[in-house]
């Protein structure tokens, strides 16, 4: 994709803040010819050999892997502008806030309203496996509803994503502790399975409002993660259906090889008769 190098605020009206990364905020804008409005994401760019901004390097991989991908529950990305300080990704406008927001208001969520979200979240990361990419920071953060009130969710932040091809040898350490597989913690290569593990983890939490292998610290986290130490407590899974609970089994699994993939996530009776099992 070209990177435009007029001002960006010659087309666009720069609004509000809308959210803040590491090295990047995103504001609301609108575009003054017609009226639409979009997100802009300013990504400082690192400069000299400091550790303030992102590597150009990084910029590049997240942009490649935002215009390679087409797809309704993942967010579109139109234009790139550039100056000598950041880089601008003007990306469509999802407004609804984050699913993780909406859980902090709800507690935890009916299984009907759970196994809708996790449809979309696959549907959204099957395209991005097709394509042999690994998201590698789901988590609820990155997950955002359209709109007020709305319950169709599009996946963000790309930032630690890659193209992962298979027997292709990717090592990483990153992402937040709460979600990252076993694969992440011990520094062994990662792939797209790595996605799956953290849906896992998501699903878990949208039943229960609980997280199952937060502890008291990073460490604790990363050791209960290791040794797969989660249970389904009475307490927060007491009448949620044995099919759920199958479902995050296949996703929780130690060897990736083992783990359930994207396709067959897709194919898991939770998913597929959603709207015939829930309980309210
Ligand atoms: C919105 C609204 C909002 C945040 C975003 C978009 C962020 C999008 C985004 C962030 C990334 C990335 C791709 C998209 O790689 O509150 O419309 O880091």
């Amino acid at each position: 994709m070209e990177f435009k190098k007029e001002s960006v605020d010659i087309k666009y009206e720069i609004g509000d803040d809308i959210g803040r990364g590491q090295f990047a905020t995103v504001k609301r804008c609108r575009e003054k010819q017609t009226g639409s409005e979009f997100a802009a994401k300013f990504i400082r760019k690192r400069r000299g050999g400091g550790r303030r901004g992102a590597k150009l390097e990084d910029i590049q991989r997240e942009i490649e892997i935002l215009t390679e991908t087409n797809h309704r529950n993942i967010i579109n990305l139109y234009e790139v502008y550039e100056t000598n300080r950041e880089i601008i990704l003007i990306l469509e406008l999802v407004d609804g806030g984050e699913l993780f927001e909406h859980l902090s208001e709800r507690d935890k969520l009916c299984e009907e309203e759970a196994s809708s979200f996790i449809k979309q979240i696959l549907d959204g990361v099957e395209h991005l496996h097709s394509k042999h990419i690994a998201h590698l920071d789901l988590k609820p953060e990155n997950i955002l509803l359209q709109d007020r009130g709305s319950t169709a969710v599009k996946l963000i932040d790309f930032g630690l994503s890659r193209k992962i091809a298979p027997k292709q040898d990717v090592r990483a350490m990153m992402g937040t502790a709460e979600f990252v597989a076993p694969e992440v913690v011990s520094y062994e290569p990662l792939s797209v399975a790595t996605d799956m593990w953290s849906i896992g983890v998501l699903t878990y939490i949208l039943l229960s409002g609980a997280s199952p292998f937060l502890g008291e610290n990073q460490q604790d986290t990363y050791h209960n993660i290791t040794s797969l130490n989660y249970q389904f407590d009475e307490e927060y899974f007491d009448g949620t259906s044995e099919l759920a609970k199958d479902f995050i089994q296949n996703l929780l699994v130690k060897d990736q090889r083992k783990r359930a993939t994207i396709y067959e996530c897709l194919k898991h009776p939770w998913i597929k008769h959603y709207l015939n099992h829930y309980q309210s």
